[in-house]
């Protein structure tokens, strides 16, 4: 008889197709969730795992990692790692893993079926047809916007930044990007500034990484820079935007329309926001197709896989 290796998952991987039922089949599974008192649990059952999986969502700060004295890694699920503390892992030896690159065409997909949903008002014209509003030939609700031939700003050129700028050329779009650094391997033109960027696009796309140096990035200024005709689009994490002010220009018509797949407090959502028809709001699907959903699971477990053969992991983060 073979032991299974010993793996702790923090959460149910409920958006994942078969995750739960793989890991369970390779590994003796420690599954933390069901326990209501997790530092009891923990003190109890945490000794001698070295092993634990877990996402963005479900996180890993500094005393789960620290309850787990022989833990050497952290497989993540999905690209963003903001809520674990990689710094803590570090000092303690910790490697730790996400699942970049296999989300990064669906979640660009996802960037421009917002954009073109918020310019062309489809959400708002589905949910008048539903209501059975549709009573002429034409119309019914305001003009949207043009979406071919604008003006695309994207903050944060990494890999999903880079695919949502491909895409533009698609649409005859000329693009710009505000980074921390400018890049030398790209065809676009980069803003130093922000609200720079804001004033000059007609459409925003945030597509920059988490965490606290992102917190509020797009604040009231660049918002308003935006302005009344302009469309901001968010995929990437929800508190990169100050929400308050930006539903308060949703409100008092300084932005012309916000298309957010993330919020700043998932699965909470501004009243005014829901409230509103120049709004376009998606429950954090970048990612949430069948296809990616598998690759992202299928990287997960290569990574926890090549810990226990070698020690190494896959797909590590910097
Ligand atoms: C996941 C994501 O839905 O990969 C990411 O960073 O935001 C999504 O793919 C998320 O990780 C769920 O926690």
């Amino acid at each position: 008889m073979t032991t299974k290796p010993r793996v702790l998952q923090v959460g149910s991987f409920s958006g994942s197709p078969s995750a739960n039922q793989r890991l369970a089949k390779d590994y003796d599974v420690f599954e933390l969730w069901k326990h209501a008192d997790r530092k009891v649990a923990l003190a109890e059952y945490g000794k001698g795992i070295t092993a634990m999986v877990t996402s963005a969502n479900m996180g890993a700060n500094a005393e789960l990692i620290n309850a787990l004295p022989d833990l050497k890694a952290i497989c993540s699920w999905g690209v963003g790692y903001e809520t674990i503390d990689v710094q803590a892992a570090r000092e303690r030896g910790v490697l730790v893993s996400n699942t970049p690159d296999v989300l990064t065409d669906c979640v660009a997909d996802l960037a421009w079926g917002l954009l073109i949903s918020g310019a062309r008002r489809m959400s708002q014209g589905d949910r008048f047809v539903r209501a059975g509003r549709w009573g002429q030939v034409h119309g019914g609700i305001p003009l949207g916007t043009r979406v071919s031939g604008k003006k695309l700003g994207i903050i944060g050129l990494g890999r999903i930044g880079q695919a949502i700028a491909r895409r533009g050329d698609g649409f005859d779009m000329e693009v710009r990007y505000h980074n921390r650094r400018a890049r030398n391997d790209v065809p676009y033109g980069y803003e130093a500034s922000l609200v720079d960027l804001a004033k000059w696009a007609d459409f925003l796309v945030v597509a920059t990484v988490g965490g606290p140096e992102t917190r509020h990035l797009v604040n009231k200024e660049v918002i308003e820079a935006l302005g009344p005709k302009g469309v901001i689009i968010n995929i990437a994490r929800g508190p990169v935007i100050d929400e308050q002010a930006m539903t308060a220009a949703i409100e008092n018509g300084k932005l012309g329309c916000a298309a957010l797949d993330v919020f700043e407090y998932e699965p909470k959502v501004p009243e005014a926001l829901i409230d509103s028809d120049n709004t376009v709001l998606l429950p954090h699907i970048g990612s949430a197709s069948y296809e990616t959903r598998l690759a992202m699971e299928d990287l997960m477990l290569e990574n926890l896989q090549s810990y226990f053969q070698d020690g190494k992991l896959v797909t590590p983060v910097e």
